[in-house]
């Protein structure tokens, strides 16, 4: 009863900002993300009689608060399964945990397909993503290859709020998104209680949720005929939209930090000197530059250039969840 799966990171391009169900974790609206190659947690899950309590060990070292529920989602697939056996989970995340790099998209993507796959469920990809939703939501879109749509759905039950690949890793291998990390502190407002807090306070939620349908017809027209202006400026103008309903929170929650709008002004600046680039930025600080593949290079040097720009990942589109056979213990 022990299995190990790997699954990438997402960034994405018409964001999930709010829930209308908190305990199914069912969005307020749909969402679209690229699967980003390279950004992966890889986690070991085993359920034995031989264990005495559970156990969360991440990237070494063992859980102290539970903050995402993680043994909450254990129980339920526990529940599922009808097993009573307690579970030692090992996780291990290769780049910056809880900065706005979407680190609980991978490892509750992973975590999950572990766990059900150790806990001998079997599920198909869709149900996958449905269970993964049940334990963070943008997880559900970790699981699917390339580029994803995690669907809204609109039963109470959460059967139809799932999520799936539009387009495989190998349809558009050059769009880029170039992660520039510019802090590494943990944040402040966990984007779960931040997201309520803005379906609750921000008076901007109605006209949200009146543009966001349209922003995610023009992504997946965009991703599907490869129309990269179409795809950025949309993604840009999208995560602006959200964190103007951020800005707008009570109380207000800012995750910019100045090299986060150093970032945004340049990018703004090499667009207009004929560098197509576009910016998204997420729950944090840390701006995702988009680019197609001819001006990576170039980009990722302007970037570095700056004072804030720590470090520069990029990635292209990537694999779905996948089990491996390499455990961590
Ligand atoms: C997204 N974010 O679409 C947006 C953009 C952050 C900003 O999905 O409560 O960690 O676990 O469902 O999935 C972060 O939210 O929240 C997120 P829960 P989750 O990527």
């Amino acid at each position: 009863m022990k299995a190990t799966a790997v699954a990438n990171a997402n960034i994405a391009l018409v964001k999930y900002w709010g829930k209308r169900d908190a305990r199914l974790i069912l969005p307020q609206n749909g969402s679209i993300s690229m699967t980003c190659d390279g950004l992966s947690t890889k986690t070991t899950v085993e359920f034995s009689g031989e264990y005495r309590k559970d156990t969360v060990i991440i990237n070494d070292e063992e859980l102290q608060r539970d903050e995402k529920d993680i043994l909450g989602h254990i129980e339920k697939i526990r529940g599922l399964a009808a097993i009573s056996h307690h579970a030692k989970i090992v996780s291990e995340t290769n780049f910056p945990v809880a900065a706005g790099l979407a680190s609980s998209a991978s490892g509750f993507a992973a975590l999950t397909m572990a766990a059900a796959a150790a806990a001998g469920l079997e599920l198909s990809q869709k149900e996958l993503t449905v269970l993964t939703r049940q334990g963070s939501g943008s997880a559900s879109r970790s699981i699917c290859e390339g580029f994803a749509e995690w669907h809204k759905g609109n039963s109470s039950d959460g059967s139809d709020s799932y999520a799936e690949s539009i387009a495989g890793r190998d349809h558009w291998p050059g769009f880029r998104m170039i992660a520039c990390i510019v802090s590494e502190a943990k944040k402040k407002v966990s984007s779960r209680s931040g997201m309520a807090q803005t379906v609750a306070t921000s008076p901007y939620y109605d006209g949200w949720l009146k543009t966001v349908e349209q922003d995610i017809g023009t992504i997946r027209n965009g991703i599907k005929s490869k129309n990269f202006s179409a795809v950025g400026l949309t993604a840009e103008q999208n995560c602006l939209k959200m964190h103007a309903l951020m800005l707008t929170t009570k109380p207000v929650i800012v995750y910019w930090i100045p090299a986060t709008v150093e970032i945004i002004q340049h990018v703004l600046a090499w667009r207009e000197e004929g560098l197509e680039c576009y910016f998204t930025i997420d729950g944090g600080p840390q701006v995702k530059v988009m680019c197609l593949q001819e001006n990576e290079k170039e980009l990722q040097d302007k970037l570095l250039r700056l004072e804030g720009v720590k470090k520069t990942i990029a990635c292209r589109p990537g694999d779905g969840a996948a089990l491996s056979n390499s455990h961590l213990f």
